[in-house]
């Protein structure tokens, strides 16, 4: 009996030692550190903005001077967003080496025309991909089908101005030219691009992936004071003939702005 007890006690100290010994011998990683959220305009540091990396299941807040560090794995591209009552949605497609380095975020105050149409993120497609997608290691979230659609009202003086659908960032999209541009590694198969359509005109086909993507709305299609829609509709593969392989792909924030 106490051979036993001895015996186990050694166990868990056998196991606690790995434990305690890897701050010792592996030191506090940099990676990650560093980073500030700032004022578009001003530069000046904004406090208590919400960063997050909605796959990784991560938040953060930045501090008092507007820094924040990520305290997880990021290995593949991802979608960082950052929050703030007062700004635009914002975020950014990051990876590995982009998160290794200091990152100075500007943020743009919200004016009074946007409409924010979705800030979640969004995974259209089957939930079904290679490995060789772009991004494929990355998806997590369960795909709510091949296309999305949200309506929204316009007022009639958003037709003074030119008016835009913003994507914030896209990634996943397994086109001919997202491969020539070497955003995926498949190397049989392409698909074609999502598409946008709005108040059921298609305007739009989104080729690449990337942060910040503008459509503008036709004026002649805007409903001025009435319910506008937009949808957006993933493309499918090319080369499966035997049934619809949707491509997957994620988007966040969603928004209409006004210049
Ligand atoms: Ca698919
Ligand atoms: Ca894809």
């Amino acid at each position: 009996m106490k051979k036993i007890s001895i015996l186990i006690i050694s166990l868990i100290f056998a196991a606690l030692i790995p434990v305690y010994s890897a701050p010792l011998t592996g030191g506090v990683s940099e990676i990650g550190r560093g980073n500030k959220v700032v004022d578009a305009k001003t530069n000046a540091p904004i406090s208590g903005a919400r960063v997050a990396l909605p796959k990784e299941g991560y938040k953060t807040y930045t501090d008092k001077n507007g820094n924040f560090s990520l305290n997880t794995d990021v290995k593949d591209d991802t979608i960082m967003s950052v929050q703030k009552d007062g700004y635009r949605p914002f975020s950014i497609t990051i990876n590995r080496e982009i998160a290794s380095k200091p990152m100075v975020l500007g943020i743009q105050k919200s004016a009074a025309m946007d409409v924010v149409i979705d800030s979640d993120m969004l995974h259209l497609g089957d939930d079904n991909f290679s490995n060789d997608s772009a991004n494929a290691g990355e998806f997590r979230l369960e795909a709510i089908g091949p296309s999305y659609t949200k309506r929204f009202m316009m007022t009639a003086n958003t037709l003074a101005y030119n008016n835009f659908l913003v994507i914030g960032s896209i990634i996943g999209i397994d086109t001919k030219m997202a491969r020539s541009m070497r955003q995926n590694s498949i190397r049989n198969s392409y698909s074609s691009p999502p598409e946008v359509f709005f108040n059921g005109r298609k305007i739009a086909e989104i080729n690449l992936n990337g942060d910040n993507q503008k459509i503008k709305l036709p004026r002649a299609l805007i409903k001025p004071d009435q319910t506008n829609e937009i949808t957006i509709q993933t493309g499918v593969n090319l080369f499966q003939r035997a049934y619809i392989d949707y491509d997957d792909i994620e988007l966040m924030n969603l928004s209409i702005q006004t210049e």
